[in-house]
């Protein structure tokens, strides 16, 4: 017998609300244009594309209160929510084509949600330079794509926490983060103290994504869902400039595929988040490219040999 087909339903969501500078609203668009659906299709995937999301205009306004753009932030991962959700329930496994990664928030909350009424195990891998812990009190910007993984672990305001419920979404024992290696000061001081399992830039050296990538997997079941959220600025930007915070020193063009192949070999992936793709800052689509060859990896494209 084979495998039953899997179905991918992308979920454009067309924000930069939770950005430092704007753009990643046009995300979506410049991943479509470099064929991520067909790149689906040829791993044997059944794609729909549902579209994109439609939320509030960003105001560019400055912070209030230590955020910038709330309400804003908070109807568009509403929205998020509820398609994210409907996805799962159909069984189909949802591609959020970001926007800023503010929009975790939703998508995680969704899965959180969907684990809690299935009864599975819960894994979040955050692919990202920076590790996305901020609070209101932390934060040096307000910018909210700086605080999804603190707004998951229930530190942040009641219309970002509770949107699966009641707070916390997830726990921090749920998440790995890699390819970290820009965290502000307070940040880093509250990702120890709430024992975030982090797999930083130097890990990656001394260790190599090889280990990395196994400590990371390590300990999943039949029953575990595991959300991948990949935020485009984990890759070195010397081939992925189209970013809003670039941040040198990334993963490798051969280390990034490495770690979505051992990804791909764990068989567990449920849902993803592909975010911060800043087309205004790209040249000619390259860094939209490299994503989709990346997605590619992570639905189990393979060179030659078998494992
Ligand atoms: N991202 N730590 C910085 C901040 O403003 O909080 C940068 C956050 C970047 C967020 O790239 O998703
Ligand atoms: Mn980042
Ligand atoms: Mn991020
Ligand atoms: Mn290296």
């Amino acid at each position: 017998t084979s495998a039953p087909v899997t179905t991918a339903a992308l979920i454009g969501v067309p924000t930069d609300v939770g950005a430092g500078v704007r753009g990643a609203s046009m995300g979506p668009e410049a991943l479509r244009v470099a064929g991520l659906q067909t790149a689906l299709e040829h791993q044997g995937l059944r794609v729909i594309d549902t579209g994109n999301l439609s939320g509030p205009a960003n105001p560019c306004l400055p912070p209030q209160d230590g955020y910038r753009h709330l309400a804003e932030n908070i109807a568009w991962n509403r929205s998020l929510y509820d398609a994210t959700l409907a996805q799962l329930r159909l069984g189909h496994l949802p591609i959020m084509l970001g926007g800023d990664h503010c929009l975790a928030i939703g998508s995680i909350s969704a899965v959180a949600r969907h684990c809690r009424d299935t009864g599975r195990k819960l894994r979040v891998l955050w692919l990202d330079a920076h590790a996305d812990f901020n609070t209101s009190a932390l934060t040096p910007s307000g910018n909210v794509h700086g605080m999804p993984v603190a707004c998951l672990c229930g530190f942040g305001p009641d219309g970002l926490t509770t949107l699966a419920g009641a707070a916390p979404a997830i726990a921090p024992h749920e998440v790995r983060q890699i390819g970290i290696r820009s965290v502000d000061a307070g940040e880093k001081r509250f990702v120890h103290e709430q024992g975030l399992d982090v797999y930083d830039m130097r890990a990656i050296d001394e260790l190599g994504m090889r280990a990395v990538m196994e400590r990371a997997l390590d300990g999943m079941d039949d029953s575990t869902h595991l959300h991948v959220s990949f935020d485009v600025d984990f890759l070195d930007p010397s081939m992925a400039p189209g970013v809003g915070t670039t941040v040198r020193g990334g993963p490798d063009y051969r280390e990034a595929h490495l770690c979505m192949e051992m990804i791909h070999g764990s068989g567990r992936l449920g849902s993803l988040d592909i975010v911060e793709l800043n087309p205004a800052l790209d040249v000619r689509n390259q860094t939209a490219e490299v994503a989709v060859d990346l997605v590619e990896s992570l639905f189990g494209k393979s060179t030659l040999m078998r494992r």
